[in-house]
């Protein structure tokens, strides 16, 4: 690639509509200008004008604004053209563009050479393209802190609580004949200390970023004919997974999305939980317990027909394979024992015991209660102005940033020799330079504008 070519796209989405824009960004934006307007438009002011062919045919009329670099977007010389929206036209006026030497740009390219010129980060970029994608508010809320530098900055706090405590164990390597001892243990203990729990806040935040985009799991879990795989039906409005009478009928877990609130939610409907009949049935328990083991919300599902169930004992059933994972009792069958309007009233009696919601898979009553109660646990973890939208190679790196000061603080303790210590924080530091793009390869690079609509 090129730095000094000219890149042109449509910038509206394709079909039809009030406005069209295509833009243009390069060293040559204000020839494109002159030779497509008959003059270049006054910097940054909205002008009115002809866009023509070479020929003086008119192609369209509207809005020419130029932007000269570095005060751009891109940091370039940029030219938008807001035209009528139909695709004959701003094709036309792509191709004029094309003509008068600029290049169709890759997707993600313009967001690309704006980081390429300093003018956003990566993490920056990929807040934007969350903020398009975005599905709810929540994620849009939390995409627009990102754009706006949020998640870069906290980043940028740990990275320079990083160097001072670099130079710190630095020195010590530089004066290895002294005889104090080479690291102030006390104080190099606590700053590391301290910056792990700084990772470590910022990773839970990225974390509930991470599922606002790609959604909830959420395990239906519970003991045989309980009704789980008739809740899964109920709530997807679809005979997605089997129903018999007969105890035992799912072995596979069944996965099914939905969107709810926007958030998309992905069902998982499991075996039921009992002493296993035979071996295929021990295959459907043990992956019911993993799904349950990484869910993030679990429904239990029972039989309020036939049983009374020990909210503490299913709580701390579920608490031991996922700790810390929100839990719902769901007591189902409801209009076998004649529950009435009040279906679906969130229990909440015993203090401190799972929450409970009362419903019908098979009529329906009581199911909105539930639906309410998965928005809000879509919403409740990201209405908070902490949480800023993030990708997995976001968590995986400051993963890698743990542990790499987890692995410093053990040479510390164990052999209190600087080297190790300040070559793990060093790793420490390259791994969260990777969310911000500092020290990001260029594949990786391509890899994340790629995945960018053409025009941003
Ligand atoms: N009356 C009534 N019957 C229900 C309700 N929900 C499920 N059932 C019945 O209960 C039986 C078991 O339902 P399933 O949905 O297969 O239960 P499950 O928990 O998936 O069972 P396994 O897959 O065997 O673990 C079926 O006969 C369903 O028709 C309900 O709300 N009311
Ligand atoms: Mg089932």
């Amino acid at each position: 690639m090129s730095e000094l070519d000219t890149i042109v796209a449509i910038a509206t989405p394709p079909g039809r509509g009030a406005i069209g824009v295509v833009r243009v960004s390069g060293p040559a934006a204000a020839r494109v200008a002159q030779a497509l307007l008959g003059r270049c438009p006054e910097p940054r002011h909205a002008t009115l004008a002809t866009f023509r062919e070479a020929d003086g045919a008119a192609i369209d009329a509207g809005l020419a604004l130029y932007f000269p670099g570095p005060q751009s977007f891109t940091g370039e010389d940029s030219l938008e053209l807001q035209g009528h929206g139909g695709p004959v036209v701003l094709d036309a006026l792509v191709q004029r563009c094309i003509g008068l030497g600029c290049r169709a740009a890759r997707p993600g390219e313009f967001s690309e050479r704006a980081f390429l010129n300093g003018k956003i980060d990566v993490a920056q970029a990929e807040g934007v393209a969350d903020l398009i994608d975005a599905a709810s508010l929540a994620a849009a809320r939390a995409a627009v802190r990102s754009m706006q530098g949020a998640l870069s900055a906290r980043v940028h706090t740990l990275q320079a609580e990083l160097t001072a405590l670099r130079v710190r164990v630095e020195g010590a390597i530089d004066f290895p004949d002294e005889e104090v001892p080479l690291i102030d243990d006390g104080d190099v203990a606590t700053r590391l200390a301290r910056l792990r729990t700084a990772v470590e806040t910022l990773r839970n935040d990225a974390h509930r970023g991470v599922r606002l985009v790609e959604g909830l799991t959420v395990v239906i879990a519970g003991k045989p004919n309980a009704g789980k795989s008739s809740l899964l039906n109920r709530l997807a409005g679809d005979d997605v997974a089997i129903v018999t009478d007969l105890p035992g009928t799912t072995r596979d877990l069944l996965r099914h999305s939905v969107l709810e609130g926007g958030v998309p939610l992905h069902l998982v409907d499991t075996a039921g939980l009992r002493v296993a009949s035979d071996a295929i049935e021990a295959e459907g328990i043990r992956r019911a317990r993993a799904a349950i083991a990484r869910a993030d919300l679990v429904l239990y599902v029972v039989d309020a027909a036939h049983e009374d169930p020990d909210r503490g004992a299913i709580g701390a059933e579920m608490a031991a394979l996922a700790p810390g994972v929100p839990l719902t009792i769901v007591l189902n069958k409801i209009d076998l024992i004649g529950v009435d309007a009040h279906a679906g009233m969130p229990r909440s009696d015993a203090t401190g015991a799972p929450d409970c919601i009362e419903l019908s898979a098979r009529t329906g009553a009581g199911v909105d209660r539930l639906r309410a109660r998965l928005r809000a646990s879509a919403g409740e973890q990201s209405s908070e102005a902490s949480v800023v939208s993030a990708r997995r190679r976001h968590l995986a790196a400051l993963e890698r940033a743990d542990a790499h000061l987890g692995d410093a603080d053990r040479a510390r303790r164990d052999t209190g020799a600087p080297e190790l210590v300040a070559e793990e924080l060093r790793c420490a530091q390259a791994a969260l330079g990777e969310i911000t793009g500092e020290f990001t390869s260029e594949d990786l690079l391509g890899e994340i504008f790629r995945n960018f609509c053409i025009g941003k």
